[in-house]
């Protein structure tokens, strides 16, 4: 068994994005390249010699692969101990809590999340501090820096033990201790949430759906779920990972959660319906007859946290990115706690939580979660929800339009355009920015702007600055057009144009919410030209 140092060839655009870097398939194959963006990972870090780190993934394609390179490239910086996941696999959730538990110095999460998967699908990887987060920018910035330059990489020839196996083996010096992927992740849901009330409300003949769309929350969804709640066997529908999540986009939208949509609407529909997403981080809350925005569940989340034993303290704060609506705004002021807003992309959130300013954390893209680990947490809100449904009785719909009759209803939709042409996606943006100067005080459709800018955030606990993170629009009542462009995708750019219109008014709750929004949509059609300079007239998804 040998160390070798390889030579290798520095590869561009190996930047991380929102969440770690996302490529296609096909790029991380090329000689050298999950090797040169690794080793960028152990160079930008510090010193691990000795440390212990997390290892997994969602188990798509490439993902055992990628583990493997990793063990060996682990030990030959000399790294103490690692931590897997059985099989490779490890939800995102579920690394942020076993670097947690066990001290890790951090962990290495293989997932491209919502992004489909299988040879011709992406692959991901992303580094997570020893908070058990995503790394802040400082680092992923560095990282990036290395990846421009470097030009070889270390790792041990060491044959990868067996994954399959719970148990404890060795490449060179480092321990390579396989764990059960759900049982740490397990134990902390059952800190959290009232277990014995959710479980007499399955006892009771309570149905639920839970979509884990053939990808990673699968096995916990069911040892959860089916397993130490007692729902029947069939609640969770699609529970196998697969290494192509069987052909579908595993991002957990009424889109996407097609399946699970039509039968929440159906006739015969169960009383509580969820899905997740490909690493398990997201979630979709679906009622009879009616999708929860993620928006309005981080707000109804937050208004009713004590009804759950982890929370019954109360809440330090609610955090949400910026495009995210305004729902929880008006919780946090009832309750009289901050609300902080940050920029997209879950590693804003780390300093909040970290200094126990914020408990909670949510944003728009199906992403909730706590202070109980560092990342969002798909099978944690939907847990939230089972023990609000426990500990209310009511049904789930009913909850959601309680909610908007005490606070308002905070219609909201996002209009994602994918795979347009960069250029003329950022001449788009550049033309948006162009304006913000004159727009403030504009009459425009029956709305007045009271502020246009292209967000900017300063951390209040590091001071960091992070300029360009969304031109928001924001009018003289409340309502927002936001236009950002994604960066998490791997095809061309995606344009992402989010809408919030809120309405106090109850007789008014019911409306499509397309209809709701669409003056808004029409103001940001013609502010943006976005048909003329991207040739598009719809978008390709609406959530
Ligand atoms: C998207 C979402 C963002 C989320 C990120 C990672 O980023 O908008 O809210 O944090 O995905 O989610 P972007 O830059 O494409 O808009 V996950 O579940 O894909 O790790
Ligand atoms: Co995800």
């Amino acid at each position: 068994m040998t160390i070798h140092s390889v030579a290798s060839t520095p590869y561009a655009g190996q930047r991380p994005g929102t969440s770690g870097l996302r490529k296609k398939v096909s790029e991380f194959l090329q000689p050298g390249y999950l090797e040169n963006f690794v080793e960028a990972i152990f160079q930008t870090i510090g010193d691990c010699r000795g440390q212990t780190l997390v290892l997994g993934g969602d188990g798509r394609y490439f993902n055992r692969t990628a583990v493997g390179v990793i063990l060996q490239m682990a030990a030959a910086h000399g790294v103490g101990r690692v931590l897997v996941g059985q099989g490779g696999i490890l939800s995102t959730p579920a690394v942020s809590c076993v670097i947690r538990k066990h001290a890790a110095f951090g962990g290495i999460v293989l997932s491209a999340s919502h992004n489909p998967g299988g040879p011709e699908g992406d692959f991901g990887i992303k580094y997570n501090i020893g908070n058990g987060g995503p790394a802040p920018e400082k680092i992923t910035e560095a990282l990036y820096l290395y990846t421009q330059t470097n030009a070889l990489y270390r790792i041990s020839d060491a044959a990868v033990p067996d994954l399959d196996t719970v148990g404890v083996s060795r490449i060179e010096q480092m321990d390579v201790e396989v764990i059960d992927p759900v049982s740490d992740y397990a134990e902390l849901m059952a800190s959290l949430f009232d277990f014995a009330a959710i479980k007499a409300l399955f006892a009771g003949g309570f149905t639920m759906r839970f979509d884990a769309m053939h990808a990673v929350c699968g096995p916990y969804a069911h040892a959860i779920l089916e397993g130490m709640l007692g729902a029947p066997a069939g609640t969770v529908i699609n529970g196998t990972p697969l290494e192509d999540f069987g052909g579908h986009h595993p991002d957990p939208n009424p889109v996407n959660a097609a399946e699970l949509i039509a039968e929440m609407f159906g006739a015969a529909a169960p009383d509580f319906g969820a899905a997740s997403d490909g690493d398990a981080d997201r979630n979709m809350i679906v009622a009879r007859g009616l999708a929860v925005t993620p928006s309005d569940s981080l707000a109804i989340i937050a208004a009713n946290a004590k009804l759950a034993p982890g929370y019954r303290a109360g809440l330090a704060g609610i955090a949400r990115s910026m495009p995210t609506s305004t729902a929880a705004d008006r919780v946090a002021k009832s309750l009289g706690i901050p609300c902080y807003e940050t920029p997209t992309g879950w590693k804003y959130f780390g300093n909040l939580l970290d200094a126990g300013m914020v408990t909670l954390c949510g944003e728009e893209s199906y992403g909730t979660g706590s202070s109980h680990i560092r990342e969002k947490d798909g099978l944690w809100a939907v847990l939230f929800w089972l023990n609000l449904l426990a500990a209310s009785g009511k049904p789930a719909a009913t909850l959601v339009r309680e909610h908007w009759a005490t606070f308002g209803r905070n219609y909201y939709s996002r209009h994602d355009y994918e795979a347009v042409d960069a250029q003329a996606a950022e001449a788009m943006m550049a033309h948006l920015r162009g304006q913000l100067g004159q727009l403030a005080g504009r009459q425009l459709d029956g709305f007045t702007v009271a502020l246009a800018d292209d967000f900017v955030y300063t951390d209040p606990v590091d001071l960091s600055v992070t300029s360009k993170q969304g031109v928001r629009i924001v009018m003289t009542d409340g309502s927002r057009i936001v236009f950002r462009l994604s960066g998490t995708g791997t095809e061309g750019a995606t344009i992402r144009l989010y809408l919030e219109k809120y309405e106090a008014d109850q007789a008014r709750h019911a409306i499509d919410p397309q209809q709701a929004l669409a003056g808004l949509a029409t103001i940001a059609a013609n502010l943006s030209q976005l048909k003329t300079r991207t040739g598009r007239d719809h978008p390709t998804i609406v959530t």
